[in-house]
């Protein structure tokens, strides 16, 4: 998918908003697809073409972005509905997802695995979890290790043209264990920041590894673009955006003080699940500055290829920017005034 592709996209999510009003009441209209356990995981596909700068029309470059392969869905859709019934029934579907053996309502008990992604109706074998189940375990464990301790991919930042700045830690292992001082720019950071970035800019866009550098890896180029293309439809203009390498939710009122945007998007690593390790947040806030409290912060959680898909939660962020731009008013104090 190219960057027109993109556009057609995050309009037709605009456009379904702005039909519904955005009101509170219907913003649940958002079409969001949880993961079905029950099938296989959804292709991406790469359709790789030269750098991209999201903010800049006139290049011809045309972005990275990863979509769901329709592929898969189109060539499924071919198939004979006989040939369907042959693999999808309950029985195979049991042996590929369930644990349980001989279960006593099959189709009750499928319904349920696939209603959520927790480890359910995985069986045992005598007391102990089964080897498939025990190796799932310790799979999920390391890939939410390796997303803590990793390092976001220095091409996705060249590409997307964020240049890097630091916290006031440098070492991974301080940085867990002292969340205040990811909450703080390094005074190089801030002189970089004064030296590169556009002053009070309506929208500042902020990405940070935080808790989960996979979380940036896999979902940041589709997030970014296109909530770049859905501020841009709604006329909203954007300061320069970088990287903050360890940072942390609260580092946004340091950089709130030093820009004075209107509104900063932090685009951070959740903390790995043993579910999925590379889930990205949107943490938004109206004017932070130094001593903000956490009830005038917002998040949309769980964006990733088996929650919120990435390009639906760009579109949407810049939904939420608008309503916060109107009420002049993030979080809690969003909620008052909008009544
Ligand atoms: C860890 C966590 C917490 C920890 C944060 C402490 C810490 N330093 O790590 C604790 C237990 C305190 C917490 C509390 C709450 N949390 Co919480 N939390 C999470 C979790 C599991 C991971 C967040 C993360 O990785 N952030 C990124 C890292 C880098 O951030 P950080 O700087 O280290 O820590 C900051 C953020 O975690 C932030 N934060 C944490 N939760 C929330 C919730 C909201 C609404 C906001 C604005 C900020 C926020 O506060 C921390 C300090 O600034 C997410 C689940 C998820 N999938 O994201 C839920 C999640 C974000 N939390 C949620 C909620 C509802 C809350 C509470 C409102 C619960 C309550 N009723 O009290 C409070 C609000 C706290 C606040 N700061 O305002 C929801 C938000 C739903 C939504 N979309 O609005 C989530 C998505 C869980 C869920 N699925 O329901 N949380």
């Amino acid at each position: 998918m190219d960057r027109e592709l993109v556009e057609k996209v995050t309009k037709m999510i605009l456009s379904k908003m702005s039909e519904s009003g955005i009101r509170r009441d219907e913003t649940r209209d958002v079409t969001v697809k949880f993961w079905n356990h029950g099938t296989p995981k959804p292709e991406v596909t790469n359709l790789t073409t030269p750098p991209f700068q999201p903010f800049q029309d006139e290049s011809n470059d045309k972005p990275t972005v990863k979509l769901y392969n329709n592929k898969t869905v189109e060539a499924e859709k071919e198939k004979s509905s006989s040939d369907k019934r042959k693999e999808n029934t309950t029985d195979d579907m049991i042996e590929n997802t369930i644990g349980i053996e001989n279960p006593i309502h099959p189709d009750e008990l499928m319904n349920l695995v696939n209603k959520t992604p927790a480890r359910i109706g995985i069986g045992r074998a005598g007391l102990r979890p089964k080897t498939k189940t025990w190796l799932k375990f310790r799979f999920d464990h390391a890939a939410a290790v390796d997303a803590v301790y990793g390092h976001v991919d220095e091409e996705i930042l060249k590409k997307l043209n964020l240049f890097s700045v630091n916290t006031k830690v440098d070492d991974k292992e301080v940085y867990i264990r002292r969340p205040d001082f990811g909450r703080k720019l390094s005074d190089e950071a801030k002189q970089l920041l004064e030296q590169k970035c556009i002053k009070s800019p309506t929208v500042q866009i902020i990405v940070s590894d935080g808790l989960s550098s996979k979380a940036i890896d896999k979902n940041i180029e589709d997030v970014y673009l296109s909530l770049g293309q859905s501020l841009k439809s709604q006329g909203i203009d954007v300061g320069t955006p970088f990287f903050i390498n360890k940072g942390r939710v609260a580092v946004m009122d340091e950089v709130g003080e030093l820009l004075k945007p209107k509104v900063v998007v932090l685009l951070i690593g959740e903390r790995p699940g043993l579910v999925s390790a590379e889930s990205l947040s949107a943490y938004l806030c109206y004017e932070p500055r130094i001593g903000t409290i956490e009830a005038d912060r917002m998040v949309i959680s769980n964006i990733h290829r088996g929650g919120i898909p990435p390009v639906e939660a760009g579109a949407y962020l810049g939904t939420v920017v608008q309503k916060i731009l109107k009420y002049e008013a993030s979080g809690v104090g969003l909620v008052q005034r909008e009544g």
